[in-house]
C-alpha cells in the first residue's frame, strides 16, 4: 500500500525525526486509518483512486479459464482475477445488452424504472438523475468512455454511431468504428439466415445484425476492440495526473464473431466439445423458457454448433488480448496502484446448453456473469455471496471515498474486499420479457426460480443449482416442491415491492 510505502521512505531519508515516528504512527492508527481503511490509499490522503472500467459483451463465465473452462485461453483476464477479487456469484439484472447497461450504469433494477428496451436509461430515470460515470464526473473526475457503455448495436459500431448513449455521463466520448461483418475475410453463417449468406445492409440497419456470423479476417483489417484499446491507452497516458473514471466498451464476443484468422487456430471446430444434448430436455421448459434462438429454430447441425463455440472462443481470447494491453498500459504509466479496476460483461451467454443460443434466457449461462474487481491494497480472492451488476455503482462510489446517492437501488460490495468470506446479499434477481410478458429469476444458493407472467401463467421453473447446476429437472410442478415454490414466490413478491418502492415516481400500468 502506498501510505506504508510513503513511511517506509521517510523512515529512510529524515534519520533526525526517528522520534518522532512511533508518535506519528500512534496517531496515524487512531486518525487517519480509520477514516481511510475503506477506501483505497492514494500517495496523498487527498488523492482519489482512478477507476477504470472494462466491460466485454456477451462474455459468458462458462468461456474464461479463470472461471471454469480451460478450453478457453484469457491469459490477461485470469491475471487481473489472481490480483483481485473474482466473484463467483455475480449476475446481471437483464440478460439483453440495452436494459442490463441502463440498469447498471443508473444503479436502478429494470422493473423499477421500466427500460426493457435498447435505450440508454436516462429516459426513465429523468434529467436529475446521475449515472454512476456522470456521479463520478459531478465530483471532479474526469470522464471517458471509448466504445459501447450504454447500449450500441453492431450498426453503430460500423457506422461509428454513439448509440444509445448517455452524453451527461462523459467529458469526452469516442467511438471505435469497424466493418465488422463486411470485413475482409473468410466468411460464414452458423445458423439459418433468411437474409442469405451474410447480413444485408439495408437503409439503416442490418438484416440479421444479430446472427451468428463468423469472419476469420485477413491481416491488415481494423478491429473495433483494437481501436477502442489504443484510445483507452492513450486516455490512461493522458489524465494519469487527474482523477479519472475512464471506461473501455469492447464489443466482442458480441456478434458478429469477427477476428484475426490467426486468432481461431488454437481452436479448430472439430475439437470442441458440445454441452450434453439430455433427450426430452424441452419437456418441463415452459414455451417462454426455450430460448429465442435454438439450435432447432436456427436448423444447426452439429458442425455449425462447434463452429459457434469457436468462434465464440477466438472472438474471446481476441477480446483479452486487448484487455491485456490496456492493463499494460496502467501498469507502465504506474497508475496501477492507485486504480481501481473493474472487468465484467453486460451479461451471459448460452452456447448450446440445452441446445439454446445467445442471451435473453434465464438460465444460469445466460444470467450469471464474470466480475472482478481489483482493488489496490486488497488482498487477491475469490468471492461466493451474491453480487449484481447494479452493486458497481454504490461500491466503486464507497472505495473513492465519495458519499453514495441516496435512492440507487444496488447494495456496497465494498465489506467483501476486507472479508471476502462474508456475504452483502443472499439472492440475485434478473427479469427478461419476452413478447410483453415478464420473466422473472431468483436465485439463491440452492435454487433458481423464474417465473413468467405476474401471477406465473406463463409457467414456472425450479432448479436446485446444488443437484443440478445444469438445470436439466424443472421441480416447480412436483407436488413434493410445492412448498419450496410457494416460498420463492413471496421471495419474488416482495423483492417486486421492494423495486418498485423507489424515488423515480414511475406509474405501473398492467402487469409490468
Ligand atoms: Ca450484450
Amino acid at each position: 500500500m502506498i501510505s506504508f510505502k510513503f513511511y517506509r521512505d521517510d523512515w529512510n531519508r529524515k534519520e533526525s525525526t526517528k522520534g518522532l515516528i512511533p508518535l506519528f504512527f500512534a496517531f496515524s492508527l487512531l486518525y487517519i486509518f480509520p477514516a481511510y481503511s475503506q477506501q483505497v490509499e492514494g500517495n496523498d490522503p487527498n488523492d482519489k483512486p482512478n477507476v477504470l472500467f472494462i466491460i466485454s459483451d456477451d462474455l459468458t463465465t462458462t468461456a474464461l479459464s479463470s472461471y471454469e473452462n480451460s478450453a478457453c485461453s484469457t491469459p490477461n483476464i485470469d491475471k487481473l482475477a489472481s490480483e483481485g477479487t473474482r466473484f463467483n456469484r455475480a449476475y446481471c439484472q437483464y440478460p439483453v445488452c440495452g436494459p442490463s447497461r441502463a440498469s447498471l450504469m443508473f444503479g436502478y433494477y429494470p422493473t423499477a424504472t421500466t427500460t426493457y428496451g435498447y435505450v440508454s436509461g436516462r429516459e426513465n430515470v429523468g434529467p436529475e438523475k446521475e449515472s454512476w460515470a456522470q456521479f463520478f464526473r459531478n465530483n471532479g473526475y474526469f470522464t471517458a468512455r471509448v466504445g459501447k457503455i450504454f447500449h450500441m448495436g453492431s450498426v453503430d459500431i460500423m457506422k461509428g454511431r454513439n448509440g444509445q448513449d448517455d452524453p451527461a455521463s462523459w467529458d469526452e466520448r469516442y467511438n471505435s468504428p469497424a466493418p465488422e461483418v463486411n470485413a475482409r475475410g473468410e466468411s460464414e453463417l452458423v445458423q439459418k439466415n433468411p437474409f442469405g449468406t451474410r447480413p444485408i445492409l439495408k437503409g439503416e440497419d442490418v438484416n440479421g445484425g444479430n446472427l451468428m456470423n463468423i469472419v476469420k479476417t485477413e491481416p491488415g483489417v481494423e478491429h473495433t476492440d483494437v481501436k477502442t484499446a489504443e484510445k483507452i491507452s492513450e486516455l490512461l497516458r493522458e489524465h494519469k495526473n487527474e482523477p479519472f473514471f475512464i471506461a473501455a466498451g469492447l464489443f466482442r464476443p458480441h456478434v458478429p464473431f469477427v477476428a484475426p484468422k490467426t486468432s481461431f487456430e488454437p481452436y479448430p471446430h472439430e475439437e470442441m466439445v458440445l454441452p450434453p444434448k439430455v433427450i426430452n430436455d424441452w419437456d418441463d421448459i415452459p414455451e417462454q423458457g426455450i430460448n429465442y434462438v435454438t439450435s432447432v429454430n436456427g436448423q444447426m447441425t452439429e458442425e455449425q454448433e462447434k463452429k459457434a463455440i469457436a468462434a465464440y472462443y477466438a472472438s474471446t481470447e481476441f477480446m483479452d488480448e486487448q484487455v491485456g494491453k490496456i492493463l499494460s498500459t496502467l501498469e507502465e504509466e504506474g497508475l496501477d496502484d492507485n486504480t481501481i479496476v473493474i472487468m465484467t460483461s453486460d451479461h451471459g451467454y448460452l452456447l448450446g446448453e440445452h441446445r439454446f443460443w445467445m442471451k435473453v434466457s434465464l438460465m444460469e449461462e445466460s444470467v450469471r456473469v464474470p466480475l472482478i474487481i481489483k482493488v489496490p491494497g486488497k488482498e487477491p480472492a475469490v468471492c461466493n455471496s451474491f453480487a449484481e451488476l447494479i452493486d458497481l455503482y454504490p461500491t466503486i462510489a464507497e472505495l473513492a471515498g465519495l458519499e453514495v446517492p441516496v435512492g440507487i437501488q444496488g447494495t456496497s460490495l465494498a465489506p467483501l474486499f476486507d472479508n471476502p468470506e462474508s456475504e452483502v446479499k443472499d439472492m440475485a434477481f434478473s427479469v427478461s420479457q419476452r413478447n410483453g410478458r415478464m420473466g422473472y429469476l431468483v436465485r439463491t444458493d440452492k435454487w433458481a426460480y423464474m417465473q413468467y407472467g405476474d401471477d406465473g401463467s406463463g409457467g414456472m421453473e425450479l432448479y436446485d443449482m446444488q443437484l443440478d447446476s445444469k438445470q436439466f429437472n424443472n421441480l416447480a410442478n412436483h407436488p413434493r416442491y410445492k412448498s419450496m415454490v410457494d416460498e420463492m414466490q413471496k421471495r419474488l413478491n416482495e423483492k417486486l415491492i421492494d423495486v418498485k418502492t423507489n424515488d423515480l415516481n414511475i406509474k405501473y400500468s398492467g402487469s409490468n
